[in-house]
């Protein structure tokens, strides 16, 4: 389950350097907590984490990192998750960090619990988790452990954005119905997607996360829309 261990360095770890780090690395650091039994968060090597730290990206800014990779035009299977593996692992190697990733399963580590513990985000009416700021346009490469308490700043207290949303266009915008309030229709959504149809989804992205009002400045291009599709419809 562990991404290899380095060996543990007596660094003096702080938020800022890994915010830093994780920028010129195409990636950002995307909330950080103190884990308690109840969050799930692993053991390492039987001593508890201090600290976790997620990792992930915001905005379409950091898609142009992972375009011009090595991983993208590899032609190899699951590429964002390699480029994950490979600029994550190197930084927890820097840091004397243990890597963890959202991807890998089934079964999966519960990124979006951590998220609400660590970062300022909240369950949409689609699943996916609502930020203030990035609206629907975020998501997570991978969280760092390390067996350090890390100072860390208290965490914002923000609005939960979908309490003020009295529309809710996300619910009724899929042209399928595949959003409803008892869940996510995931066959019902692959199909449209795969359809004639479904061009639309396929290439611009998912319409109905497309309607939230919150953040579309922040709406992934058509190129970073495109891939997750396409990575969508292969695994379905
Ligand atoms: C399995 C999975 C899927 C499955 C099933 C989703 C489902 N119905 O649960 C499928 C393949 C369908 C899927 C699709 C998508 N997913 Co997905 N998925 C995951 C994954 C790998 C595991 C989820 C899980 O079982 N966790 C284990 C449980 C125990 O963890 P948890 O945090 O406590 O569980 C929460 C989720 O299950 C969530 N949830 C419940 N129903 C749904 C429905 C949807 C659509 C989502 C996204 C989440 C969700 O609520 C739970 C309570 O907090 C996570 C990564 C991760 N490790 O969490 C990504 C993740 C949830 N997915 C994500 C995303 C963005 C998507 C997509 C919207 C787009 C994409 N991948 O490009 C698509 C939707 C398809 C579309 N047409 O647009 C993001 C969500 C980011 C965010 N803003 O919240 C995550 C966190 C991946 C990431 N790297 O950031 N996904
Ligand atoms: S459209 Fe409204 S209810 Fe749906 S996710 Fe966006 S803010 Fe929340
Ligand atoms: S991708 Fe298209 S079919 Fe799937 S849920 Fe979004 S709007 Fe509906």
């Amino acid at each position: 389950m562990w991404a290899r261990c380095p060996s543990i360095r007596a660094i003096r770890v702080k938020l800022a350097d890994l915010s830093r780090y994780a920028e010129a690395a195409g990636l950002s650091v995307r909330g950080a907590f103190h884990p308690r039994p109840e969050d799930g968060v692993p053991s390492r090597d039987t001593e508890p984490v201090g600290t976790l730290v997620l990792l992930g990206w915001a905005g379409g800014r950091h898609w142009p990192s992972f375009a011009a990779s090595p991983e993208a035009v590899d032609g190899a299977l699951h590429p964002l998750d390699r480029w994950s593996e490979r600029v994550i692992g190197a930084m927890a190697k820097e840091f004397g960090a243990a890597a963890l990733y959202p991807f890998g399963g089934p079964s999966y580590w519960p990124f979006q619990r951590w998220a609400q513990r660590g970062d300022n985000v909240f369950a949409s009416p689609l699943g996916m988790y609502v930020h203030p700021v990035h609206g629907l346009w975020h998501s997570y490469r991978g969280a760092l452990c390390f067996r350090q308490r890390l100072d860390l700043p208290p965490k914002e207290i923000q609005a939960h954005p979908c309490e003020s949303c009295a529309a809710k266009p996300c619910l009724d915008t899929c042209p399928v119905g595949a959003f409803t309030t008892a869940g996510y229709d995931v066959e019902r959504c692959a199909a449209h997607v795969r359809s004639a149809e479904g061009a639309a989804c396929r290439q611009g992205g998912c319409l109905a996360r497309r309607a939230c009002p919150v953040a579309p400045g922040q709406a992934y291009g058509a190129e970073e829309a495109g891939f997750y599709m396409k990575a969508f419809l292969a695994a379905h």
